[in-house]
């Protein structure tokens, strides 16, 4: 069987494909020898490469910190502080439109905790920065009968959910910084979830909805395959350490 990237379908059956990229990538690793002044280009190119690559072998090469970039559509509209707008609704007493500025103006947490995808690259401690979950759902009075949270992107594809008492964790963001800075578009910005102690598919990047539900509805990836409950070294059939 093809080692096949299951968060990129698309490779399946393209062998032939995956032994010319290798080629390629070997010249480009060679450039970063010969000229160094050619690193920030080199790492512009490993960062799509690593997109595309199902043999995991990019997060080897000094790609600028092991993150890889996903996303489950070819394109993502940009929103920035203008045009930004996060719902919660549902089950609640008070539903709620967040601008950025609204956002930005609550009680801001910071966790500092290593990243891991189910597909086994993990980023050592890694700082995210915004407003805990739970604070969202206190202030929007969340009903007797509700018992999960959805979450909704603006790309219009991904999803996600938690149970009600996961949500309510404290080390559950919707995180408006990584890394110290703004959440860019690329890692899911402005903002996005953080669910530190599951695998990173939880985090929902280019967050725009949380809607309070009865019962957890699988995300996207659940719909294919992913466990729904996804601790790190306790589910997907991995041993992980825990990242929270
Ligand atoms: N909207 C959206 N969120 C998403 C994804 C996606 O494709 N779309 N991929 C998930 C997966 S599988 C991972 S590993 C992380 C990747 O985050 P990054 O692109 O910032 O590294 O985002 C998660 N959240
Ligand atoms: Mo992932």
């Amino acid at each position: 069987m093809d080692p096949v990237d299951p968060e990129h379908p698309e490779e399946r059956g393209a062998p032939v494909g995956r032994r010319v990229f290798l080629g390629t990538l070997g010249l480009g690793a060679l450039g970063v020898v010969a000229a160094p002044t050619l690193q920030r280009g080199l790492e512009a190119f490993l960062g799509s490469a690593a997109d595309k690559d199902p043999t995991g072998l990019t997060g080897l090469l000094p790609n600028g910190g092991g993150f890889r970039y996903y996303s489950v559509t070819s394109s993502v509209p940009r929103k920035n502080a203008a045009t930004y707008r996060l719902t919660v609704d549902g089950l609640v007493d008070r539903p709620r439109r967040y601008t950025l500025a609204d956002l930005r103006a609550l009680p801001q947490t910071r966790l500092v905790r290593d990243v891991q995808c189910v597909t086994g690259w993990r980023v050592p401690g890694t700082p995210f920065e915004g407003v805990r979950l739970s604070a969202l759902l206190d202030a929007a009075g969340v009903r007797a009968t509700a018992g999960a949270v959805r979450f909704t992107c603006f790309d219009g594809a991904y999803s996600e959910s938690l149970t009600l008492e996961q949500a309510r964790r404290p080390d559950v963001l919707v995180a408006l910084r990584m890394k110290d800075e703004d959440l860019g578009h690329d890692h899911g910005g402005p903002v996005r979830l953080y669910v530190a102690p599951m695998y990173f598919y939880k985090s929902a990047k280019w967050l725009s909805g949380i809607t309070v539900t009865e019962d957890v509805r699988p995300g996207y990836w659940e719909d294919r395959g992913y466990d729904v409950d996804a601790w790190v070294g306790r589910s997907n059939g991995r041993d992980d350490d825990p990242t929270s």
